[in-house]
This record gives structure tokens, C-alpha cells and sequence, in this order.
């Protein structure tokens, strides 16, 4: 599986589906969950009205609509609150989710934002080894591309520096 860090909006990108960081309602937000529903349409928000919410550390599917993925996966990071209230094992758990419905959905290329690194305020430097680390550990059959797509400079440089150190290490 190849996996890619790019800086950009994720709405733009084409691939199967796209990961949303969503909030337990499932009913849209700021951030990156805003911008998505800004670009998906109001049909994303009618679909997301008939899940019933997303516990945090699962994931729910739902149609792309405008978006040019034909995928959205909704995932509810971990607010952080202090490293011990189980942050890092929900953390987890979003990325395997995640890449377990885009396996179940028979996707080939999926993007993932920075899960809970903004308003969720997770430290970006461990949230980026938890999703290096859960994405490189996923035995796929579909998935072949992961994008890991952050949205400003200090997001991008963190995980491309990680992703560099495990290069070598390999
Ligand atoms: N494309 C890619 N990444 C983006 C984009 C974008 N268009 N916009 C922002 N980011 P956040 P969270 C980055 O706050 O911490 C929402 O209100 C952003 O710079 O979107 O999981 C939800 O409804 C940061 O690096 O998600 C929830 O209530 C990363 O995406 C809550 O925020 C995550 O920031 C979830 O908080």
C-alpha cells in the first residue's frame, strides 16, 4: 500500500472516498466536516440525519454527492483531554475503522484528514505516529493508496517527517 502526504483541501481530491472528522451527530461542523458538507450539498446532511450519530472511534458511510469521491467515511476522533483518557487507543481505532469500511466498500484509493488535530486539539506530532503507524500496520486487499492530506504547514511538515524517519528505518 502506498501512502502519500499531500498539502491541500480534501474536497478536491479525486479518489474512492474521502474521511471526514466528524462529531458524534453526524451533523456537520466546522473545520474539515464543514468544508466537506459545503462541497458534498445539502443531500450529505439529509443521509447524515438518517445514521442516528457515530460513536467516537467508529465510522459510518455515506454517499460523496457533489464531492468527487463517490465515498464519504465518517469518523468521530477523541477530544483530547490529557493522554489518559483512552486518546490514543480511540484515535486507533478511527484509522482501522475507516480503512475497514473502504475495504468493505471495495475502494482502491482513500483520503484521510488529520483526525482530531484541530478543534479536538489531539498533539498533531502523536496524532501523525498513531496514523502512520495504524495505516502501515493495516493488511489491505483493496486499498492500494493512501492520501493523508493536511491542510496547513505545520500539519504537512510534521507527518512528512515522520513518514522520512520510517523510510529510513525500513
Ligand atoms: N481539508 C483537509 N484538512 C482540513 C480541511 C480541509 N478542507 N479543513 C481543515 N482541515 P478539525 P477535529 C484540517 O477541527 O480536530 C468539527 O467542527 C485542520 O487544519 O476539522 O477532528 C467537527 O464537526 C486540522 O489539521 O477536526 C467536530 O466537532 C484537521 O483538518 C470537530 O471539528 C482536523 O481539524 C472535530 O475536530
Amino acid at each position: 500500500m502506498e501512502i502519500h502526504i499531500i498539502q491541500g483541501d480534501i474536497t478536491q481530491i479525486e479518489c474512492d472516498a474521502i474521511v471526514n472528522a466528524a462529531n458524534n451527530s453526524l451533523l456537520g461542523g466546522g473545520g474539515v466536516d464543514g468544508a466537506i458538507h459545503r462541497q458534498a450539498g445539502k443531500e450529505l446532511l439529509e443521509e447524515c440525519r438518517t445514521l442516528h450519530g457515530c460513536a467516537t472511534g467508529d465510522a459510518k458511510v455515506t454517499k460523496g454527492y457533489r464531492l468527487s469521491a463517490r465515498y464519504v467515511i465518517h469518523t468521530v476522533g477523541p477530544v483530547y483531554r490529557d493522554g489518559q483518557h483512552d486518546e490514543a487507543k480511540l484515535l486507533k481505532s478511527c484509522y482501522k475503522k475507516c480503512l475497514e469500511k473502504a475495504e468493505a466498500y471495495q475502494c482502491h484509493h482513500i483520503a484521510f484528514p488529520s483526525i482530531s488535530t484541530g478543534a479536538y486539539r489531539y498533539p498533531t506530532s502523536q496524532a501523525a505516529q498513531i496514523a502512520m503507524e495504524t495505516i502501515e500496520q493495516f493488511e489491505a486487499h483493496y486499498v492500494q493508496r493512501v492520501d493523508i492530506v493536511c491542510f496547513d504547514d505545520y500539519t504537512y511538515r510534521t507527518y512528512c517527517q515522520l513518514l522520512k524517519k520510517n523510510n529510513k528505518s525500513a
